[in-house]
């Protein structure tokens, strides 16, 4: 039988659709969309073990599957035997501590023998330890974020991403305890067979590819000679601008990459140094 790596990956949820996207832009395909528990890929050596988020760390770290594509929070709060192999850059999100709004805030002392629900009951009280606070941590799944209306606790840790959802519930984050996003992760323990570890080194190659293009520009414009220097100062470039000759021996083209974050920047700077035709293409993959 061929050998498969297998990635444990979350079978429905916030991660589900960026984790598929994400294989699928490194040419991955499946076999079929339906989700049943194990899908194997029609065109690469890997098969899709499809589970809840909170089961993955421990099924990478048990060898039920190979690697596995979960939060860091996830990560952190299961403390399994596991290694993060590759940040991924999707679902960012942060856990923090919010505490109702109309509470005057002087900083984390405030926590002591106070009662704080929470669905990430690890990760919090390391941090309260870390700082030398002592508080009643109230595990609670699911709607942290009513506990300190209904009466249940005096403030809450949890995921917090845009902010919308504690502002509803009249809750102000004031700590930021944890950075996350999804996170590629193998055990710490187990070192996989030689075949198996190909396959994974060719898979990471591939996601570093598509994520190295993630939010950049393969722009092209015509440039007249004398003004060249002036344009070439402006760009940033991955190492040096392509600069090729037209059929106008006074003019040139120039080609380089830009991150989406300055593009309307540079193009402006561009614009009035005294470049024309600019042609902004999205960039697939980029090898470096
Ligand atoms: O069923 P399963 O157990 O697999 O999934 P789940 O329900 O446990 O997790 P799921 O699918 O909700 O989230 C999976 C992962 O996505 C989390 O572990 C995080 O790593 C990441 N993630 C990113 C988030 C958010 N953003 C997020 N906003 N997880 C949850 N939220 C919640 C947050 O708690 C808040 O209540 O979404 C709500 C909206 O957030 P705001 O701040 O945008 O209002
Ligand atoms: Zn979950």
């Amino acid at each position: 039988m061929e050998t498969r790596l297998r990635i444990a990956v979350q079978s429905k949820g916030r991660l589900y659709d960026e984790t598929m996207e994400l294989l699928g832009e490194a040419g991955i395909k499946m076999t079929t969309a339906k989700r049943t528990l194990l899908i194997p890929s029609r065109n690469f050596p890997v098969e899709l073990l499809f589970l809840r988020d909170d089961d993955i760390p421990d099924s990478v770290a048990s060898g039920t599957a190979d690697i596995g594509i979960v939060g860091l929070n996830e990560v952190l709060e299961k403390n399994k035997s596991v290694n993060i192999l590759k940040e991924l850059g999707f679902s960012r999100c942060r856990l923090s501590l919010a505490i109702p709004q109309h509470i005057e805030y002087h900083g984390l002392s405030w926590f002591n023998n106070r009662k704080i629900a929470t669905s990430y009951p690890v990760i919090l009280s390391k941090f309260l330890s870390e700082n030398g606070i002592k508080s009643d941590i109230h595990v609670i799944t699911g709607s942290v974020e009513i506990a300190p209306g209904i009466g249940l606790a005096d403030a809450i840790f949890d995921i917090v991403s845009s902010g919308s959802t504690l502002v509803s519930n009249n809750l102000t984050e004031v700590e930021k305890v944890l950075e996350s996003q999804a996170v590629l992760i193998g055990a710490q323990n187990r070192k996989l067979p030689q075949e198996k570890h190909v396959i994974l080194n060719e898979l990471m190659f591939r996601i570093d590819a598509v994520k190295a293009a993630d939010g950049k520009k393969y722009i092209l414009m015509n440039v007249p000679k004398e003004k060249l220097d002036e344009v070439l100062a402006i760009l940033p470039g991955i190492k040096s601008p392509t600069v090729l000759p037209l059929a106008n021996t006074d003019w040139c083209s120039v080609h380089s990459v830009l991150d989406e974050k300055r593009f309307w920047e540079i193009i402006g700077k561009l614009k009035s140094a005294g470049a024309e035709g600019i042609l902004a293409l999205d960039i697939e993959k980029m090898i470096l």
